[in-house]
């Protein structure tokens, strides 16, 4: 059996409804969520019925959860839950292609994020496939790049840290977090097929090369994600809920709202149950 899905692009994602019962999430309906996940990299639900509850049940009925951001607030029941409030004048963080915490050894492999309240018109979150990238990839860059490993770091986030307590807590941050070194080209553990896995927000540096030959690669590498043809915009309503799966996809969360609000809940899945290969953190 499989989920019934409309597909948005050629490039990736579909929407689909949500097969949950009063009961929760049963193992056959997560079975069917993570083989549409699989097949279309980010899934999108609207008016998907998800309270804060619901969402860790799926989250859990899709592998453990855990992943816990550094620095975003979290849902006053609910831990595995981060709340994400933007408006007035706080600026939102996350119109930067990315990866959600590629500067952990093992990054979460899917994210469930939910609409709560969404401004009148804007705020929307454009996906791209990275498998498509790296199809368009010239054979001999592709060969190249196959070879190489990058640095990935908090990026930004480094701001929030310094402005809060100076070097000090700049240098915490950093050492909370952590670094990690992936390949620039992964392969879904999955369907084994490659991506691109460097991304804007966080990857810094690529592994012995000198400083400006890996600003040079890694600036030509991140332009090739701007492609609209490699990508899917989604517009929210309160209730929409997507899941993306964090392995070959990127995000980018459009700034153009402020100062209305716009409040998400967000659950990180950090291991994939029907992926056993992939070893927990
Ligand atoms: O708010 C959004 O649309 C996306 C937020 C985001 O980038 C994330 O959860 O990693």
């Amino acid at each position: 059996m499989e989920l019934s899905c409309t597909r948005l692009t050629p490039a990736l994602g579909a929407t689909a409804q949500l097969p949950h019962e009063a009961g929760g999430i049963s193992d056959e309906a997560a079975d069917l969520v993570h083989d549409a996940l699989i097949k279309h990299s980010v899934l999108v639900f609207p008016r998907a019925g998800l309270d804060p509850g619901r969402m860790v049940q799926l989250g859990q009925a899709l592998g453990t959860l855990g992943a816990r951001h550094h620095s975003y607030a979290t849902h006053p029941d609910y831990d595995d839950v981060v709340v994400l409030t933007w408006g007035g004048d706080q600026k939102p963080d996350a119109a930067e292609w990315h990866s959600d915490m590629t500067y952990r050894g093992t990054p979460p492999f899917a994210s469930i994020l939910k609409a709560v309240e969404v401004p009148p018109v804007g705020g929307d979150t454009l996906w791209a496939s990275m498998f498509a990238v790296h199809d368009a990839l010239d054979p001999g860059m592709r060969r190249d790049l196959e070879q190489l490993e990058a640095v990935h770091d908090m990026g930004a986030f480094r701001t929030g840290a310094y402005r809060q307590g100076g070097n000090e807590a700049l240098s915490e941050a950093l050492a909370q977090t952590g670094a990690a070194v992936h390949p620039v080209i992964a392969h879904h553990p999955v369907t084994g097929r490659p991506y691109v896995n460097v991304s804007e927000s966080f990857t810094r540096f690529v592994i012995g090369l000198s400083a400006p030959e890996s600003a040079r690669l890694l600036t030509y590498v991140f332009d090739l994600i701007n492609r609209p043809d490699f990508h899917v915009r989604v517009k929210w309503e309160a209730g929409t809920v997507a899941i993306w799966d964090n392995r070959g996809t990127q995000h980018y969360a459009v700034a153009d709202y402020l100062p209305q609000r716009r409040v998400m809940h967000r659950v990180a899945v950090t291991t994939d149950k029907r992926t056993p290969s992939v070893a927990a953190p």
